[in-house]
């Protein structure tokens, strides 16, 4: 999409906003378009059942079915069966990968079969509802490489982070907001409820060349590895050095940190440590978590890494791999790498 967003467009509608990019981009179909705004009303609809999460919880508990007669589900289950039906109803995917869901979701025959996949974490970080805590939605789009006449291959699936078209969050938190980038730049949409239209809040976003915050389970520090033992205490001691004091600041929820530090600037570490046997290389996933926010860090002049790879470089082995992830302002992301290299520490 080749517009560059002003501030004059303020307030447009996420519907206005893609319409237009899709008026401006050479070939467009509206496939896309059509692919976004089954996402936006999935998100929208997530977003009215994690409203009522506590009362729907509440009810759930005393066994009770709520009004429609429906048996309660968990929300997070609600959220993967409204990303599933939304987008599979879209007739624009040909195969859907959930964070939920150990295999690839097919899409049913009733549908068209589209020409994009979409990897997808409905509801990161749920664990956090019952106290309020932001959660939120991360989605990753690719356009399919084989041929629509053949069934979806591994090779659709397992793409590099650097072939996603597209990708994006919702936050679900004091406020609804949808930030995305299609590759011409980060934009991000608040939710107005009154008229249950995303409005553009955030126009190209831009994360600072630095930061003054850290966010790291510094709970997991005897499982590090000595290059990020030396960092984080670098970062809490070191600011002499850098006449910079660092503060930590870490919610437990992906979206949320990530957000607060692409908005404000500094850096989130979720490293490679030795808590978990079956978990050697952290706990995020890298096709539904890393390598959306990765695309989005980068459009917005940041950086994602391992500490040693860039995360959308890595060659994807298994839909549900996981990866050491260190993601935010370039300066803060280099000097962990440096770290990392022995060339610092
Ligand atoms: P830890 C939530 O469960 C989640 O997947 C991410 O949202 C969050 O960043 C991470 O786990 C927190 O993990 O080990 O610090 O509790």
């Amino acid at each position: 999409m080749s517009t560059s967003v002003t501030t004059e467009n303020v307030g447009i509608t996420i519907s206005n906003h893609l319409l237009l990019n899709q008026q401006y981009t050479t070939g467009a179909t509206g496939s896309y378009t059509r692919l976004l705004q089954a996402l936006v009303l999935a998100c929208k609809i997530i977003q009215r059942d994690v409203a009522k999460a506590g009362l729907v919880d509440v009810l759930g508990r005393a066994g009770f079915v709520n009004v429609q007669g429906e048996e309660v589900q968990k929300l997070d289950e609600l959220a993967n069966t409204t990303v599933k039906r939304r987008l599979s109803a879209s007739g624009e995917v040909c195969a859907l990968v959930s964070e939920e869901e150990a295999d690839i979701i097919e899409i049913p025959r009733q549908y068209p079969q589209g020409s994009y996949l979409v990897h997808y974490d409905p509801l990161d970080g749920s664990s956090n509802i019952d106290a309020n805590v932001s959660i939120g939605t991360i989605f990753s789009i690719y356009r399919r490489l084989t041929p629509p006449t053949t069934d979806v291959a591994h090779a659709d699936v397992l793409q590099k982070g650097i072939e996603q078209a597209g990708a994006g969050y919702v936050i679900y938190g004091s406020s609804c907001i949808l930030v995305f980038s299609t590759g011409q730049g980060v934009n991000g949409f608040t939710l107005d409820p009154s008229i249950g239209e995303f409005l553009l809040s955030h126009p190209n976003i831009k994360t600072p060349e630095r930061g003054k915050i850290y966010s790291i389970n510094e709970g997991n520090a005897n499982y590090w590895d000595e290059p990020t033992k030396k960092y984080i205490d670098w970062i809490k001691t070191g600011y002499e050095e850098h006449r910079v004091h660092y503060t930590s600041r870490y919610i437990g929820s992906l979206v949320a940190d990530f957000h607060r530090n692409l908005l404000y600037g500094g850096i989130f570490l979720y490293p490679a440590d030795t808590k978990d046997p079956k978990k050697p290389q952290g706990k995020l996933r890298l096709m539904c978590e890393a390598n959306p926010l990765a695309y989005i860090i980068e459009q917005a002049g940041g950086l994602a890494t391992t500490g040693r790879e860039r995360i959308m470089d890595i060659e994807p082995k298994h839909i549900h791999q996981r990866t050491p992830l260190i993601i935010g302002s370039p300066e803060d992301v280099r000097a962990y790498e440096q770290f990392v290299a022995g060339k610092r520490g």
